[in-house]
């Protein structure tokens, strides 16, 4: 046969990047996001709100030591603009770290003024010795008091002293935020995912945004690593996020991938960046929402 005729053989690339990001990150532009956020109003007091002020109510949950905490310590840390961790994160993973219902407010600039938004973190689901999915669902509407420590083999019954009867607008969550870890998704029971599922169509049902955080890109991908800025350009990391949204229901726009300040002692940019990123998304589903609860 004529070489000139012969069939060249196309390899599948083998390289685990692609060759451009498939979702543009404005790497250069953290001061404009940091401005986004200082600049963030709180809202106007609301009459029947007993005049306390409307903030945002962000609520974190997921399975055990897939980073929540470490989410809450790296926006502290990034407003701050110093190394913080009073979300305790925990090195051993295990049992859930996390075991009381706490609300982190974030101060800003003089002391005693704050954002106007805050993070409840929750105690990990995993299997009869995680949170309850009701428990998670309870909190979601305003049920759990700040300090209530979960209990894996009961949820919080109504005559508890940390259940609140009567919960307000602002007792509520106004933003859903699953976390899961990238490198974890693939170990995930179909039992947590379901679990995961649940409570994402009970927020649905209530109106609250959704959103989900995937942790970890740096010990997912070697490349992201070495490089964060190849988040999106990481085959692995997409895939991951493909499959968190398939099983989840979660649009692949509402998915962000993090890396969180774990072991550095020095800040990072383009860490920043896509904690960033995720964080005003936080931002904008909580106000949407809040202006609609406050028009209906
Ligand atoms: N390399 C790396 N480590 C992370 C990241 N996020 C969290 N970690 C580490 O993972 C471990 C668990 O993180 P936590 O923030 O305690 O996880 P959690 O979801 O709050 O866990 P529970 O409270 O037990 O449910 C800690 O050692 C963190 O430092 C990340 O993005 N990259
Ligand atoms: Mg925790």
């Amino acid at each position: 046969m004529n070489w000139m005729f012969q069939k060249r053989e196309v390899k599948p690339s083998s390289s685990p990047l692609l060759d451009k990001e498939w979702r543009p990150v404005p790497w250069n532009a953290k001061a404009e996001y940091l401005q986004f956020v200082r600049g963030f109003e709180p809202f106007q007091p609301h009459n029947d709100e007993k005049n306390e002020e409307q903030c945002i109510r962000i609520l974190l949950h997921g399975p055990t030591g897939h980073g929540k905490s470490s989410f809450i310590n790296s926006v502290d840390t990034i407003l701050q603009g110093r190394m913080t961790g009073r979300a305790l994160a925990d090195t051993i993973v295990g049992n859930s770290f996390t075991k009381k219902y706490t609300t982190y407010k974030i101060t800003k600039g003089a002391h005693g003024t704050f954002y106007p938004f805050v993070f409840n973190d929750t105690m990990g689901l995993e299997k009869d010795k995680g949170v309850l999915e009701e428990d998670i669902k309870l909190a979601m509407m305003g049920h759990v008091k700040d300090g209530y420590t979960f209990n894996p083999h009961s949820t919080l019954s109504t005559d508890d002293l940390y259940y609140n009867r009567n919960p307000s607008l602002n007792d509520k969550a106004h933003v859903l935020v699953c976390v899961v870890s990238a490198a974890r998704v693939h170990l995930l029971s179909q039992e947590l995912m379901t679990n995961m599922r649940n409570v994402r169509r009970e927020a649905s049902d209530l109106g609250i945004p959704q959103m989900a955080i995937l942790t970890n890109i740096d010990v997912a991908c070697p490349e992201v690593d070495a490089n964060l800025r190849n988040v999106y350009k990481s085959k692995f990391v997409k895939r991951q996020m493909e499959v968190l949204s398939a099983s989840l229901g979660i649009p692949l726009n509402c998915i962000f991938p993090v890396k969180n300040y774990h072991s550095e002692i020095a800040p990072n940019d383009d860490l920043e960046m896509l904690i960033l990123m995720a964080l005003k998304q936080m931002i904008h589903f909580g106000e949407d929402f809040v202006n609609d609860c406050k028009c209906t």
